[in-house]
């Protein structure tokens, strides 16, 4: 099942910002570990200011799914190791390699996944989950079992007046049609009610059906049709007034610094590396932005 969240770059945000502050502990910067890779941001843009908060995690494309033995354990470490030492946790999509429903639920890896997660927010940590292509359909029971905050798609994180625009990024892949109209068709909340209506085994396989059909598509599709369209981005920051982006979805990690003329390059976007080989994630803290890897720490 390779289509996304019903939502558009456009809408309304359900929820007020959070504000960086109210998720102040007062804790030290606890998160250790190397440096992972060459994304090392411009700290003028992307530090939190000192002494206020302890560092943000954002991750994305875990993928997570019971196949991945060592994938899991690497989420596992990071839900128990770094997520709870840190101020709050932002997941930007794709959690799960598919997500069927909620009653995915009835199964033991599923609820053993919603229990790491939870022990985040147990130990004080606000844990928030934005839905991917492939999770799009996670609901409120899952969010309830795994004590996290679903948040739309796009979404604006105020870091001290820095804007921030949090989105997966599949929608900003405009450049591919196929898939743009694909996400259109199955996102209409008629689409999704019936989809749902419909047996467990038969959701499992119609999902299995479409990830199969648009593996084969990508394998025909070129590098910029499935990269983020710069257009898109511009109109989207433009449109929420930011200033940053983070996204995922596209599994090219970098750190980019851009317009609005090219001589004030002061807008930066930021990809999160997937979880294909380790547990990489974002660490925003008074000491800049860096990628972290929980398999270099924890295991
Ligand atoms: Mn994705």
């Amino acid at each position: 099942m390779n289509f996304s969240p019903p939502t558009t770059l456009g809408i309304e945000q359900p929820h007020p910002s959070p504000r960086f502050a109210s998720f102040s502990k007062g804790k030290e910067l606890k998160a250790a570990g190397s440096c992972r890779g060459a994304s090392e941001a411009d700290e003028s843009l992307t530090s939190l200011d000192e002494g206020e908060i302890g560092p943000i995690l954002f991750l994305s494309d875990l993928h997570l799914s019971p196949q991945q033995s060592l994938l899991t354990r690497c989420f596992e470490a990071f839900c128990a190791g770094p997520a709870r030492q840190a101020a709050a946790v932002y997941i930007l999509g794709d959690l799960f390699d598919y997500w069927l429903g909620d009653d995915q639920l009835r199964e033991p890896y599923y609820q053993a996944v919603a229990r790491h997660l939870a022990g985040i927010e147990t130990a004080g940590v606000p844990v928030f989950l934005q839905h991917g292509n492939r999770d799009f359909l996670i609901g409120e029971r899952f969010a309830r079992e795994a004590h996290v905050t679903l948040l739309p798609d796009p979404y604006v994180l105020d870091l001290h007046g820095a804007q921030t625009v949090l989105t997966h990024g599949d929608a900003l892949c405009t450049d591919d049609a196929d898939y743009q109209a694909a996400r259109r068709f199955w996102r209409t909340p008629t689409r999704i009610r019936q989809y749902l209506a419909l047996p467990y085994f038969l959701r499992r396989w119609i999902a299995g059906h479409f990830r199969r059909r648009s593996m084969n598509k990508a394998q025909g599709k070129s590098v910029y049709q499935t990269d983020v369209n710069q257009d898109a981005v511009a109109a989207c920051l433009l449109e929420h007034n930011a200033t940053r982006m983070i996204h995922g979805h596209t599994h090219r990690p970098n750190t980019y610094h851009f317009g609005p003329s090219k001589h004030e390059d002061k807008r930066e976007r930021i990809v999160l590396p997937d979880w294909r080989t380790g547990g990489p994630y974002l660490e925003l803290s008074k000491t800049g932005a860096r990628i972290l890897d929980v398999t270099a720490q924890e295991l």
